[in-house]
């Protein structure tokens, strides 16, 4: 298939690119280098430099032989985007490219706004410009988990059936996001929800847990194609914020009681649900939903594995509950149906001692590059 990445230069946009590639797809990346500048302006770069999208192009043809076609711009700019669809004609869009960061998002106005006018804007020129170039193009949104929060019932794929004075209707479960950012993600499936309706588009909305890892099949034996490690408070996720700490003798930033539950998932499983998705595409006129994730941890659960597998390295891991920046349920019920993907083929990797261990290994080579100051700033969200 011609497949569009959009954000194919953020920590699973690169990582989706080779993967499609190495498995036979015609890829086509798009970025405008916004998470590469925030990180830049808030003073949190990645704990190691990687290319930019030519070079990295450039280096992935070199070692594997396949061509991953370049745009560089502002998807929020129609001119840009109809140039894209102009040159590249999609079976299928990965839609990537939002400001991924819920801390981020509730920094201050300005970074609220970026957020706000990023994500429903370049979602609502994707659908546009479907409509326009591609009607028949399969959209492959990435949601999160965080649509849905953490309510006190199990969470479903997506859909809720309501028995309401003896009638029943299926609604979109019902979604209250603990950021900005999330609440951003949750307006995205209501434009996509509403198009799907006008216009019979054909969606995927994956919502996704936080991810970890660094490595997949195709960046295993070239540390030049690794993706992003951001580990400070605004862009790091939390597996990948306490291997670094572990690493650089930070106590782990637990915040709050730690009793906080998410759906977690290796960087390959990204790989293996986006893939699936594309290679099994929804309908048109359906919105289709995933819950994507393979294992629930409590914050408490990962900082006590990083801890086991750390003092193995003799790092001697100290784990440190702080008061928690954010406002969210530290001690809560968390149960959300996640079949949809294992039925259509997902094999899972789960977060195992080795895992761990090669993270560890990893994120040692690069020591010298962590900065103390990146690790904990403490944004307040109330
Ligand atoms: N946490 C700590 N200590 C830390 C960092 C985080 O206790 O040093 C806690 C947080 O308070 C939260 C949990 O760990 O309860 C997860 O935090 P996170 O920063 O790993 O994940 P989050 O902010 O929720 O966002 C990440 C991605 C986002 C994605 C989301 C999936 O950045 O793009 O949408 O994971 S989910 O969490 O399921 O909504």
């Amino acid at each position: 298939m011609n497949v569009l990445i959009l954000g194919g230069d953020g920590y699973l946009g690169w990582p989706t690119a080779m993967n499609l590639t190495a498995n036979g797809h015609t890829v086509a990346v798009v970025d405008n280098y916004l998470r590469r500048n925030v990180c830049r302006e808030e003073d949190v770069e990645p704990l190691f430099d990687v290319p930019n999208l030519h070079e990295r192009t450039r280096l992935w043809k070199e070692t594997s032989g396949y061509n991953v076609q370049v745009f560089i711009g502002d998807l929020r700019q129609w001119d840009f985007v109809a140039d894209v669809f102009g040159q590249f004609v999609p079976d299928a869009i990965i839609h990537y490219a939002e400001q991924p960061s819920a801390p981020y998002s509730m920094l201050n106005r300005r970074a609220a706004t970026l957020t706000l006018s990023n994500n429903i804007e370049v979602t609502a020129n994707v659908i546009f410009a479907v409509r326009e170039f591609v009607p028949e193009a399969h959209i492959i949104k990435i949601g999160t988990m965080g649509e849905y929060g953490t309510p006190d019932i199990d969470i479903e794929e997506g859909w809720l059936d309501i028995e309401h004075k003896g009638r029943r209707s299926r609604f979109l479960y019902p979604r209250q996001a603990g950021s900005l950012y999330h609440t951003t993600k949750v307006m995205d499936t209501d434009l996509l929800w509403f198009y799907v309706r006008m216009w019979d588009l054909r969606v995927t909305d994956l919502m996704q847990g936080p991810v970890y890892g660094l490595f997949t099949d195709e960046n295993e034996k070239d540390s030049r194609l690794l993706p992003f490690f951001n580990y400070d408070e605004l862009f790091g996720t939390v597996l990948n914020r306490f291997i670094v700490q572990a690493v650089d003798g930070y106590p782990l930033t637990v915040y709050g009681k730690g009793g906080q539950t998410r759906g977690y998932l290796d960087i390959r499983d990204t790989l293996q649900c986006v893939r699936l998705s594309l290679e099994n595409p929804s309908k048109a006129g359906e919105l289709r939903i995933f819950n994507q994730f393979v294992e629930t941890f409590s914050v408490n659960q990962l900082a006590e594995k990083v801890q086991q597998v750390g003092n193995q390295f003799n790092l001697n891991v100290e784990i440190r509950s702080i008061e928690n920046p954010r406002k969210e349920a530290e001690d809560h019920y968390y149960n959300p149906v996640h079949t949809g993907l294992l039925e259509l083929g997902l094999k899972p990797h789960y977060l195992t001692d080795d895992v761990i261990s090669q993270m560890l290994e990893t994120v040692i080579k690069y020591k010298d590059n962590i900065k103390k100051t990146s690790i904990f700033r403490g944004v307040k969200w109330k």
